[in-house]
């Protein structure tokens, strides 16, 4: 399997489906390496612990983390299936971003940000990333959330081992459009 094949692999069975491959999540996310090479293996993809470690120190976004003794490995962020990933709430930035795209925009004005199926929504530290984001569901719209605000009113913000900022949800009071 090729690297970014296998990284897509990983997220599926990391964040969002590990029976699939056999598999079952430990509290807080993690999965033994050596399990889960044996389940590639039973399901046709020869993955070594080699590509393995290369797949998790190269992803362009540094999705995956492994234990310090390299005995396991998880997503940093991103799940659907409930995990406990042990983040501790911080004071966000005044400003974060978040990409979508325009055809939510209706909703989200009246809904505010939702997390849908994962268990946060994600936000960006920059604009730049955010449009990267939103570019993935269509065409781009970044939105601007007033996450000191919301931090002040009580709203809780972690941010992830590779730099994503989660929230539960963001009321539409706190968004704007970027200019
Ligand atoms: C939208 C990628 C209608 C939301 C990225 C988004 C990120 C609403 C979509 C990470 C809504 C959910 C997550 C509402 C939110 N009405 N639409 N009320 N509230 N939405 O993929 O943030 O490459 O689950 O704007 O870089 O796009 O996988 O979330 O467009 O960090 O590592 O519903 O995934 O990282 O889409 O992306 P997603 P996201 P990875």
């Amino acid at each position: 399997m090729q690297n970014q094949q296998l990284s897509k692999t990983l997220s599926y069975v990391l964040r969002h489906k590990p029976e699939a491959f056999g598999l079952q999540l430990d509290t807080q996310g993690w999965i033994d390496v050596t399990e889960l090479l044996r389940a590639l293996h039973a399901h046709g993809h020869e993955v070594t612990p080699n590509q393995l470690h290369e797949v998790v120190a190269t992803n362009d976004k540094q999705r995956f983390s492994l234990s310090a003794d390299g005995a396991k490995i998880r997503a940093n962020q991103g799940h659907s299936v409930a995990v406990d990933l042990e983040l501790t709430a911080v004071v966000p930035p005044e400003l974060l971003y978040h990409g979508t795209a325009t055809r939510f925009l209706d909703s989200i004005r009246k809904d505010g940000l939702r997390s849908g199926s994962r268990q946060h929504v994600h936000l960006s530290a920059d604009a730049e990333t955010a449009v990267t984001v939103g570019s993935r569901h269509g065409k781009p719209v970044v939105l601007t959330v007033q996450a000191g605000r919301l931090h002040r009113a009580g709203g809780l913000f972690y941010l992830s081992a590779n730099g994503v900022w989660l929230t539960e949800a963001v009321p539409p009071e706190y968004l704007g459009v970027a200019e």
